[in-house]
């Protein structure tokens, strides 16, 4: 078998990418060593960026997120249970987001490569790549007891943080940089209305909690928790206790509780891989960098990276140039490394660390204060959170 691109993983990178090529003409060729169903129950991000939104309408995936995504035009934050509201439109100029499941995007994405015949081979076992350095790379793997090869002109590793893209790479040639945060998020999603028609991000005495959606009858709630700890130790009732402190008397006032449909815990990371190339591999996604969830980061960041590598790839394939090829990495990280800092000083500013002392706590509730009183702080905060500019990187 021979395509232009061998995609790795079939995540929102790796489904948008192939979107993308595909829109300019470009062959590709997705294995992804789950199943669809998998693929397609996995439960992550919810909220999409503005640039994000515009990708999918440009690749014509948007009609669902469309008629079934909610326009947030602004956030709020609580404070030790006292609310204040950041106006991300009035602030931006104009900006908004959407929240909409990455769920719900992945099978949106799945459908449209199905429809448009754009081949993704899901079930793929032990994917491995071949030639990266040289100019005929191949992708090797198996399926149903058969071994299998594509020949390509390049591969996108698009395979998550625990993929075999990255860690292909000579480690002589590649440089990670990291933060290991001391707790994760747990996190529930039920068939109840949201506590609140926008999204809470609460610190509290207690820890961090969230208040979020995936429609007017879905809420998906997290809370700070130790990342080792027991699921059995938190029965629903107690998850919508703690919710309750933390986000505070007005949201637990208008908090529908109701049985838990998923319920799991997620450790809280920040990691950048440089540079994201290695020959005629290029990374995306995950499988370069994680962000803790604090931002809604990740997923964006996913879209923005296979936009710029898309655009390197559709030029190369039209006039043989690898200028962007060759820029791609670089474009990438600066925009990237820009999204790690707001969610690192979001997840600071709003969670509990178990070395904090007095002073540190002191500073984080006066930077919340000078927050809530100043418009520039919010206008800095709503700038990040709608999402950077994808132009210039
Ligand atoms: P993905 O979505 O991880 O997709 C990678 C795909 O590659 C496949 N794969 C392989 N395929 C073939 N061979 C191999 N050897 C392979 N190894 C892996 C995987 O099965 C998978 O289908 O990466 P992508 O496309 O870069 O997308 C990134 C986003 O998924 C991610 O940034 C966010 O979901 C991060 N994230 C969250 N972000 C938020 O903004 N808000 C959240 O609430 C949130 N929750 C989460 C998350 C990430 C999680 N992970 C990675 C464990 C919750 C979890 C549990
Ligand atoms: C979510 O709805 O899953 C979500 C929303 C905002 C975040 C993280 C997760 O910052």
């Amino acid at each position: 078998m021979r395509t232009q691109v061998a995609i790795v993983g079939a995540g929102p990178a790796g489904l948008l990418l192939q979107q993308l090529l595909h829109v300019a003409g470009v062959e590709s060729v997705i294995l992804e060593q789950r199943t669809r169903d998998y693929v397609e129950s996995r439960i992550r991000a919810g909220v999409l960026e503005q640039g994000t939104v515009r990708l999918l309408e440009q690749v014509g995936v948007d009609a669902r997120m469309r008629a079934e995504g909610l326009v947030h035009d602004g956030v709020s934050m609580a404070v030790d249970g006292r609310r204040f509201r950041i106006d991300l439109k009035g602030l931006t100029g104009g900006d908004s987001v959407m929240v909409y499941g990455q769920t719900e995007v992945t099978k949106d994405l799945i459908a449209a490569a199905e429809a448009r015949g754009a081949p993704v081979i899901f079930a793929a076992s032990g994917v491995a790549l071949g030639g990266v350095e040289g100019d005929r790379p191949f992708v090797t793997w198996r399926k149903d007891g058969r071994e299998e090869r594509l020949d390509c002109d390049y591969i996108a590793g698009c395979d998550g943080f625990h993929g075999i893209c990255r860690a292909s790479i000579p480690p002589a040639l590649i440089q990670g940089y990291e933060r290991v945060y001391p707790f994760g998020w747990l996190g529930i999603l039920a068939d109840v209305p949201p506590c609140h028609h926008e999204l809470i991000y609460a610190t509290h005495e207690r820890g961090f909690a969230l208040a979020s959606m995936r429609s007017a009858s879905r809420s998906r709630y997290y809370i700070q928790a130790p990342v080792d700890e027991d699921l059995a130790a938190w029965p629903d009732a107690r998850i919508w206790d703690e919710l309750a402190l933390r986000l505070g008397p007005e949201a637990a006032a208008g908090m529908a509780r109701g049985p838990s449909i998923e319920k799991s815990i997620a450790p809280l990371r920040s990691f950048v891989a440089e540079p994201m190339r290695w020959g005629r591999l290029f990374l995306a996604g995950d499988a370069a960098h994680i962000v803790p969830p604090t931002g809604a980061k990740g997923l964006n960041l996913a879209a923005s990276d296979v936009c710029f590598l898309s655009q390197a790839l559709i030029t190369r394939f039209r006039d043989g140039s690898e200028a962007g090829l060759d820029g791609y990495s670089a474009r990438a990280l600066a925009r990237v490394w820009k999204a790690e800092r707001f969610s690192w000083w979001f997840t600071g500013l709003t969670h509990r660390f178990p070395d904090m002392d007095g002073f540190s706590r002191r500073m984080q509730t006066a930077e919340l204060e000078y927050i809530r009183g100043s418009r520039a702080a919010q206008q800095a905060m709503a700038e990040n959170y709608v999402g950077l500019p994808l132009s210039g990187g």
